[in-house]
């Protein structure tokens, strides 16, 4: 590996002291690449392609120099010359290509494909402005663009383009790659796909923009939104400019390998990442069928090729799109979705006549109203459906999917999530990776279950005393990080309580936000914590969602209240940072005592911010939800916080609608002072009341999610986990379980998993 010192020398000549830290940070991601250009491989006759519309990489300087072994030689030559490597990272743009744990857990994904050693790339698309930098206004959200794309970037372009039609519109696209470095090991690709006639400047106030302008929109932002009609085309433009583009480019690498395109499945298999990519299937079948191929031949390969990941069982977020739209769009798909639609239909009738089943279309791919069910594509034309955590996977063959579970049992499988360890240790905690190589050696940075060495350290004082040091080292780098770039003051021997996360109400932030109003009318009348507690939120809301963004309103609210109140804020405080992403959690996550995983039973498909808690040492206070329940199973009742209901009493209140949000108003005091509190006096002074009456409103008459369901249960046993924590002993000890206990969630697990049973690499 060459010095910094001289790259530096021949790039700009002169010495790292001398540079400014963007011209360190420039040098230093020039040398990256030209380092992971050195691992590039074309090994291997299969290759798996994980194709979706968000890939949350977050900064990549730090990333790819632990990966490719450079990490700490590049930090020493830079400190000898009194430079700072954490600093010089702060010039490196954050792009926000991801909504949620979806997106990040596509980037973990590609870490560990690469890490495995694994032939397999990303393919998506080039979002100039991402989704949006979050800023609060008026104790509101208010959104801006995102902009991350600089003259010196990751971004490589490639010498690849094709002719992508739509209905009424042709486009020509370009490609960019980022390169996937992993840990000591092979170097892949992100392949982003774009247009060059994309024009930041048609953004108007915020994020406003011409929908239909195709040609300077189509990779503006990504999902824009799409509370009317022209979001819901541009996002099917953008699904098939994705589909079309990876499509084609899967076929000709094929191709170039000495693929004839009747043996596609020995070259190719596609993950399909939701169903934002679900058209790649009409799509690969068209361009097969152009190429000669028989439609019957064509369905059968690329049922062979691709697989699905199925990420939520909410309604609203099951693709549906109506036939006109896809008309408008890609009239050229709708005669095939309409074949493929047949063929589902007569395949599920032969199948119901055989085994006596009564008939039904519910499993058809166009329903009644001309919506097309994406998920249905997937489900007949891909050979795998697979969730995310072993419930998630129960609830969909048992509930969700039933039916379909029943004609395609075989096909159904579980994968539960992982995370990069590279990322979510490594990186952005090395006080507590140094640590643990110091107790069990270097092993567990390659075999993450190793991680399991550390229960024997479980009664030895010394051991102890050290996790809780670092953490509390954590929490006072997490303290000067928010002062210095957030202006926000907090106090480090405070309880760190923090929930991030996408907003949604099944995530029950509102739960959360009533505990903090309970919390403070209990100090207001006198009954004061032991030891002060800090609750932390970070989250977006999507533009449209309205519900979501009046929950911000009023942990906003909430933390002008209660941190300006004396007689509160020395034991409570509410903290709500501002445009939360993966770099504030690399940072809030080292920092944290208590991981609230609180969404509502059934409904968090697995979480993976809860796997990332965990591994750095904070105890989870969650719900019987998602991989909470493989958490729990793994760190015994000891080390863990549950309440609420269970996901079958949740599923059945559904069924029988007998769910009465306001009859736990009417029933339980804290309840009604805590809703009362929201349109009360103070608030009212603060924020504004078409949003706080429209919040309470919706608690006490729909109250969806159930959150006053789960309300006291969740006081009761936030409680108990308040006053657990003055037992420093014992609770370092659940610290230091649930890190031993962290290896089963390495996304090297899950992906050796998906390779092992779907993907089959040579
Ligand atoms: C229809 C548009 C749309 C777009 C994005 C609907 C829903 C989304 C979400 C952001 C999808 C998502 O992030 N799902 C999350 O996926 C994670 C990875 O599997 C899971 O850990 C989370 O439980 C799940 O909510």
């Amino acid at each position: 590996m060459v010095s910094v010192k001289e790259y530096v020398k021949n790039l700009y000549n002169t010495e790292i002291s001398q540079c400014t830290d963007r011209q360190l940070y420039e040098a230093l991601l020039d040398m990256t690449q030209k380092a992971a250009r050195e691992k590039e491989s074309s090994q291997g006759k299969k290759k798996v392609y994980y194709i979706s519309a968000e890939f949350l990489i977050g900064k990549l300087l730090s990333n790819n120099l632990i990966n490719l072994g450079m990490y700490d030689q590049v930090k020493k030559e830079l400190e000898a010359s009194g430079r700072n490597l954490a600093q010089i990272e702060e010039a490196e743009p954050e792009p926000s290509l991801g909504n949620g744990g979806l997106g990040r857990l596509a980037a973990c994904f590609l870490d560990s494909i690469a890490t495995l050693g694994l032939n397999g790339d990303g393919i998506g698309l080039n979002y100039h402005l991402g989704l949006f930098k979050q800023e609060f206004e008026n104790n509101l959200q208010k959104e801006n663009v995102n902009p991350w794309i600089e003259e010196h970037s990751w971004l490589n372009r490639r010498d690849v383009s094709y002719e992508i039609k739509f209905g009424g519109l042709t486009v020509r696209s370009c490609l960019y790659d980022i390169a996937v470095t992993g840990y000591r090991n092979r170097t892949n690709q992100l392949h982003l796909f774009d247009i060059d006639t994309v024009d930041e400047g048609i953004v108007t106030d915020g994020i406003c923009f011409d929908k239909e302008d195709i040609k300077k929109n189509l990779t503006l932002f990504l999902y824009p939104d799409d509370s009317d009609e022209k979001g819901h085309l541009l996002r099917i433009f953008q699904q098939y400019f994705m589909v079309s583009n990876g499509a084609q480019y899967i076929l000709d690498e094929c191709v170039q390998k000495g693929c004839n395109l009747h043996d596609l499945p020995d070259y190719a298999v596609i993950q399909i990442n939701d169903t934002h990519p679900t058209m790649v299937i009409p799509e690969m079948i068209r361009l097969l069928t152009e190429k000669g191929i028989e439609l019957d031949e064509a369905i059968d390969i690329v049922s062979r090729t691709c697989a699905y990941t199925n990420h939520t069982i909410l309604a609203e977020a099951l693709e549906k799109w109506p036939v006109h739209y896809l008309k408008k769009v890609v009239p050229q798909l709708v005669p095939i979705i309409e074949i493929l639609d047949d063929k589902a239909r007569r395949k599920t009738e032969r199948w119901q006549i055989e085994t006596g089943k009564a008939s039904d279309n519910s499993l058809a791919i166009i329903d009644p109203y001309d919506n097309v069910h994406m998920a249905h594509i997937d489900i007949h034309y891909g050979f795998s459906v697979n969730g995310v955590a072993y419930l998630h996977t129960e609830i969909l063959k048992n509930n969700e999917l039933h039916k379909f579970y029943e004609l395609y049992p075989e096909k159904f499988n579980n994968k539960t999530n992982g995370i990069t360890f590279r990322r979510w240790l490594l990186h952005c905690n090395h006080l507590l990776a140094d640590w643990i190589t110091s107790r069990i050696g270097n092993g567990y940075k390659q075999n993450a279950a190793e991680l399991e060495k550390l229960g024997a350290l479980a009664d030895d004082e010394e051991a102890l005393r050290q996790v809780q040091a670092i953490k509390h080292q954590n929490k006072k780098i997490l303290k000067d990080y928010l002062l210095r770039t957030q202006g926000i003051e907090i106090d480090d021997h405070s309880i760190f309580d923090i929930q991030v996360k996408r907003l949604h109400e099944y995530k029950r932030q509102q739960m959360n936000a009533l505990y903090v109003i309970h919390k403070y009318l209990e100090i207001k009348g006198g009954k004061l914590p032991k030891r002060p507690v800090t609750i932390m939120f970070g989250a977006k809301a999507a533009p449209a969602y309205v519900i979501a963004k009046d929950i911000i309103h009023l942990i906003l609210c909430l933390e002008q209240l209660v941190n300006n109140d004396p007689d509160v804020s020395p034991y409570l405080k509410v903290v709500m940072v501002e445009n939360y992403n993966v770099t504030l959690a690399e940072k809030l996550i080292p920092a944290c005592d208590i991981s609230e995983q609180i969404s509502l039973a059934s409904k968090e498909a697995s979480g993976t911010g809860n796997m990332k808690f965990m591994l750095n040492g904070a105890v989870t206070l969650g719900t019987m939800d998602g991989a909470n329940v493989e958490i729990a199973e793994l760190v015994g009742r000891d080390n863990i916080y549950i309440f609420g209901q269970h996901s079958e009493t949740v599923i059945e209140h559904y069924k029988k609608g007998d769910y009465c949000s306001r009859s736990y108003y009417e029933n339980n005091e804290d309840i009604k002072a805590a809703i009362d509190f929201i349109t009360g006096p103070q608030l009212m002074e603060i924020g504004h009341k078409e949003n706080l009456e429209r919040l309470s409103g919706e608690l006490l008459n729909k109250d969806w999610f159930m959150t006053l369901l789960d309300f006291e249960d969740y006081v009761k046993v936030k409680e108990q986990a308040y006053a657990d924590f003055e037992d420093r002993d014992a609770w370092m000890r659940k610290m230091l379980v649930n890190i031993s206990k962290a290896g089963f969630f390495s996304s090297d697990r899950t992906i050796a998993q998906y390779n092992e049973d779907i993907w089959r690499l040579d």
